[in-house]
């Protein structure tokens, strides 16, 4: 855990006693490690947190909460008074996070942790790195230059972003600072096992039998290069399940043999609304079709959200395709 820090991040929450404490709605397991892992960590050095606006949608997530609550922020607690701050973590930008916006026009100081490469530095503060593996490796790589006690619950969150973000050590980020911070995650009481099991080992049977739904929508363009998976909102209906457990039905195009590009569409707010999860590999940047619909993410995981049926954004995602990656993803062949 070599990679240091800035001071001025370290002396912006020495600063302040009041700490909110936010990520993206929609949280993955990398925004709620980091959020509560580090409203965990604060806490013992004495400040009062606020977790706020990215409450756990999955039930996976809810297993680690243990009476941490995200709740809006209370009204005694104001953005332009001096002992107070807002930490911002995994968000690009600060409307990402549904409260960073207000409070920057309150006058509220933020200090934006992230990882994101296309982060906008909208902190008066900003700890970017987007080397680093995961927002929660950020947090650890704070906790240990100020010298901050990490409790056991703090680190099994913190383990939690870690392995979420990295795929379990698989994707291109699982670098030897990540590594490194696993080993002190572990030292400070993770056990990866546990955590396993909770992430891995917990599934509802409606979640396999929605996974096995959308298995069978599986369709291939540009010769199996890019593959295709989708559940429509009748699907989340039949099944009695919300979108949240359709957390990682992209890894079911992503894990077939030459796939280099993996979507999974899937419906929401009753048809009126399609979200649109892409994966891939080099030398496609998901972020660079993610944006077309103002959506982001990272070059190998990204996102978007189209206002439209599930049909129609499959019909305008592939328009988009052919146009950004037809001729690169023609020449593969
Ligand atoms: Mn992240």
């Amino acid at each position: 855990m070599s990679k240091s820090v800035s001071p001025e991040a370290l002396a912006i929450i020495e600063s302040a006693t009041k700490i909110v404490i936010t990520a993206h709605d929609r949280p993955d397991g990398d925004a709620i490690g980091a959020t509560l892992g580090l409203a965990r960590i604060l806490r013992e050095q004495g400040k009062m947190c606020y977790l706020t606006g990215c409450e756990p949608v999955s039930e996976i997530d809810q297993q680690f909460l243990y009476g941490d609550a995200y709740a809006p922020i209370p009204e005694d607690v104001k953005p332009a008074d001096e002992d107070t701050l807002l930490i911002c973590l995994d968000c690009g930008s600060a409307e990402r996070a549904v409260v960073v916006p207000e409070w920057l026009a309150a006058g509220g100081r933020v200090l934006n942790v992230d990882h994101h490469h296309s982060n906008t530095m909208f902190g008066e503060v900003n700890e970017v790195d987007a080397q680093a593996s995961s927002s929660s490796e950020l947090v650890m790589r704070l906790a240990d230059a100020a010298g901050w006690a990490v409790p056991e619950s703090a680190a099994e969150v913190l383990w939690l972003g870690l392995v979420c973000d990295t795929g379990r050590f698989t994707y291109e980020n699982s670098s030897p600072a990540a590594l490194a911070c696993a080993a002190r995650l572990m030292e400070c009481g993770a056990k990866p096992w546990e955590v396993g099991g909770k992430l891995y080992q917990s599934k509802s049977e409606e979640k396999v039998r929605i996974e096995a739904r959308a298995a069978s929508t599986l369709e291939f363009y540009y010769d199996g290069r890019l593959a295709c998976v989708s559940l429509s909102q009748q699907d989340f209906d039949e099944f009695g399940c919300g979108t949240d457990v359709a957390g990682d039905v992209v890894n079911i195009p992503r894990s077939i043999r030459g796939v280099e590009i993996s979507f999974f569409f899937y419906e929401m707010n009753g048809g009126a609304e399609t979200k649109l999860s892409i994966r891939s590999a080099e030398p496609f940047d998901a972020t660079v079709l993610a944006k077309r619909f103002d959506g982001g993410g990272h070059k190998r995981a990204a996102g978007c959200s189209l206002p439209v049926s599930l049909d129609d954004a499959k019909r305008e995602a592939f328009a988009a395709v052919e146009e950004l990656w037809g001729e690169l993803v023609a020449s593969r062949a």
